[in-house]
């Protein structure tokens, strides 16, 4: 289908399409296999300007937006869901700072992120706060001109390679979400420790770990928006976020079905090749129509994102959540039509199906984005009245 992309996006989708089929499809097992995260691709991306798609041309990147952003995870996981965070997000621990910062803080911060020098994480869950990110305990405290952070966040991505993450912790334990702030933590302040490493079942070519502070010391300066803002700078990111996820499935749904095509022209059984098999054919027929439709919804939430529409929560959980499922239906029987080789580690299709998961559940479960999506029609009708 056309999606009428500038001459400027159709660039960008071809050279990060050529990235990922040159430097990346050739690593794709290698990393997942030894759970790598390869800073010789981080420098290639760098190169290639994929780390400031999402940086303001002010601040040294390149003004564009989520719809590029979009592009880049799509074409990167087709070859590697997982490689495909080590930009994507970058960008999400970039969000809060370019949504919220002052402008102090964006020069300060987003220019050496833009160019990829250095790689961001966000830092919100914690090991007692996931689908109830309301519920979190990460302390920072007011001493003088400094914030003193205790606690512990779990599964952040980039942990550990990221030297700048944004943090959500409370100021005011006693209210609530009204009581949590943002903070800019750099990884070489004192009482910033990294934790656990994680061994994941999918995108097992990005590092995901776990991050505590230990009296770590933050310049009052590095909180972002004022005191009492933090949760809403966390949501708004998400809004902005998700539909990386979302393209990020459907990079590894498109990359599956080529897969499933290729294999399907070539496997013969009963004499013919599967592909004239009629049960295989209305397979990859809803496969690649189940794609398409995501991705439709895909770009136009995207879209409407960067055209600063209001309400973008609801969009953004919408594709989050259509995309992810369709990966997961679109990958599981992508291994179906590889039959028992699917099911072995010597091919490629097993990797898309364990990548897949993941984005059903990351960024908020799919059953918060059902319950995002449910309140914001709920409110929009109670408007009404
Ligand atoms: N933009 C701006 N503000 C928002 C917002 C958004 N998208 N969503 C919520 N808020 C505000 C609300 O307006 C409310 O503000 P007030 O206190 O001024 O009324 C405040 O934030 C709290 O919102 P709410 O009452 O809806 O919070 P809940 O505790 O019910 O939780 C959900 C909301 C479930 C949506 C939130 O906890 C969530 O997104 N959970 C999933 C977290 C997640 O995605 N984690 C993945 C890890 S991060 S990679």
């Amino acid at each position: 289908m056309d999606y009428f992309l500038t001459e400027e996006q159709t660039a960008l989708r071809d050279l990060v399409r050529k990235i990922a089929d040159e430097k990346v499809r050739p690593l794709a097992a290698k990393l997942d296999r030894e759970g790598i995260f390869s800073w010789d691709l981080v420098k290639i991306f760098a190169e290639s300007g994929l780390y400031g798609v999402v940086v303001p041309e002010a601040y040294g990147g390149t003004g564009q937006g989520v719809l590029e952003l979009a592009i880049v995870s799509e074409e990167l996981a087709k070859a590697c869901a997982g490689v495909t965070l080590a930009v994507a997000a970058s960008a999400l621990g970039m969000f809060p700072i370019i949504i919220s910062g002052n402008e102090e803080q964006k020069n300060r911060y987003l220019p050496e992120l833009a160019e990829g020098k250095h790689l961001a994480a966000f830092c919100l869950t914690e090991p007692e706060a996931g689908s109830d990110a309301g519920s979190l305990r990460t302390r920072a405290k007011r001493d003088g001109d400094h914030y003193i952070l205790n606690g512990t966040k779990v599964f952040i991505t980039n942990g550990g390679v990221a030297h700048i993450y944004t943090v959500i912790a409370l100021t005011d334990p006693e209210k609530g979400t009204r009581g949590a702030s943002a903070f800019i933590v750099q990884d070489d302040y004192p009482g910033f420790k990294l934790g656990k490493e994680e061994d994941k079942m999918g995108i097992r070519a990005s590092a995901t770990r776990e991050i505590i502070f230990d009296d770590c010391r933050v310049p009052v300066e590095n909180r972002i928006g004022r005191e009492g803002e933090g949760f809403k700078v966390a949501m708004k990111t998400l809004d902005k976020s998700r539909p990386g996820v979302a393209s990020q499935a459907l990079g590894i749904a498109q990359g599956a079905l080529d897969l499933a095509v290729d294999y399907a022209r070539t496997r013969v059984q009963f004499g013919q090749p599967i592909a004239s098999l009629q049960g295989i054919q209305f397979m990859l027929a809803d496969m690649a129509t189940q794609i398409e439709a995501a991705r439709a919804l895909v770009y136009a939430a995207a879209r409407m994102i960067d055209s600063d529409a209001r309400n973008i929560g609801q969009v953004s959980a919408m594709c989050k959540l259509m995309a992810s499922d369709v990966a997961m239906k679109v990958t599981t029987d992508a291994v179906q039509i590889f039959g028992g080789y699917g099911y072995m580690r010597d091919y490629p299709i097993e990797k898309f199906m364990r990548d897949a998961k993941i984005t059903q559940i990351y960024e908020g479960t799919n059953q918060i984005q059902r319950m995002v999506i449910a309140r914001s029609l709920i409110r929009d009708a109670a408007s009404k009245k």
